[in-house]
């Protein structure tokens, strides 16, 4: 899978893809991330990429001409995402699409947004969340982060992505490790038992009370056992 990152800010793109875990992922060829600096694709002698909007108002707008010329000269893509507020809200049923793809252009905005003509020469527009940021490049590692974990083989156990919150519709059962105990706080009885199936039925009713408690939203969409539906119940 290649990833093809559009930015006016590359040295600030650049050193999180040289992270640990990424690096590793990188050098076994499972994944290649090509960080293109916008500005290389601008012909004034000013290397300018942005401009005032028509219509008059505040701030700057990135210019399409530039935009689609750095999009074009990333080559061929399955995907060519644009980071914006306005686009769909990210979530792990798209991570999950997008980590099947074999070349995604993710396209970093800067300034009060751009051009609106660029929006044709893109395949969809991503929001990662109901906030303004200052430009598209945390959001574009955001996607980066959260697709290239379900590529096979960059995460050691096989399923371990399966059982995350999200995947499984619910959020994450409570992780416990050494010390046994920590400032009087221990760590639940069961995990310490060896009784493998209780575990898991501890940890799936865990996992369907802290969803109940912090996000009910998501138990809607969750897929839910006749088993999961009376612990529910008996919750109230
Ligand atoms: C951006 C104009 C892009 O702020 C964001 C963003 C928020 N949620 N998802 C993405 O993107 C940067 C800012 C202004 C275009």
């Amino acid at each position: 899978m290649k990833y093809s990152i559009l930015t006016l800010f590359p040295e600030l793109v650049r050193p999180w893809t040289q992270e640990s875990i990424l690096e590793k992922v990188i050098a076994k060829g499972l994944i290649k991330v090509d960080v293109h600096d916008i500005r290389g694709s601008t012909t004034d002698k000013h290397k300018t990429a942005d401009d005032t909007p028509y219509g008059g108002g505040a701030g700057m707008v990135m210019r399409v001409d530039v935009t689609v010329k750095a999009i074009e000269a990333a080559g061929l893509a399955d995907e060519v995402i644009l980071l914006s507020p306005a686009g769909e809200r990210f979530t792990q049923k798209i991570a999950e699409d997008l980590a099947t793809k074999e070349h995604i252009v993710l396209v970093c905005g800067r300034y009060e947004g751009i051009d609106a003509r660029a929006e044709e020469f893109v395949t969809r527009e991503i929001s990662i969340g109901d906030y303004v940021l200052m430009g598209g490049e945390l959001g574009a590692l955001v996607i980066l982060e959260a697709t290239s974990r379900l590529i096979p083989g960059v995460i050691k156990e096989a399923e371990s992505h399966q059982q995350d919150s999200f995947s499984t519709g619910l959020l994450d059962y409570p992780h416990y490790t050494r010390p046994a105990e920590f400032r009087g706080l221990g760590v639940p009885e069961i995990l310490v038992s060896g009784h493998h199936a209780k575990i898991a039925e501890w940890r799936r009713k865990q996992a369907l009370k802290r969803t109940k408690q912090r996000r009910p939203d998501l138990l809607e969409q969750a897929e839910l056992t006749a088993e999961d539906l009376l612990w529910l119940e008996e919750l109230d």
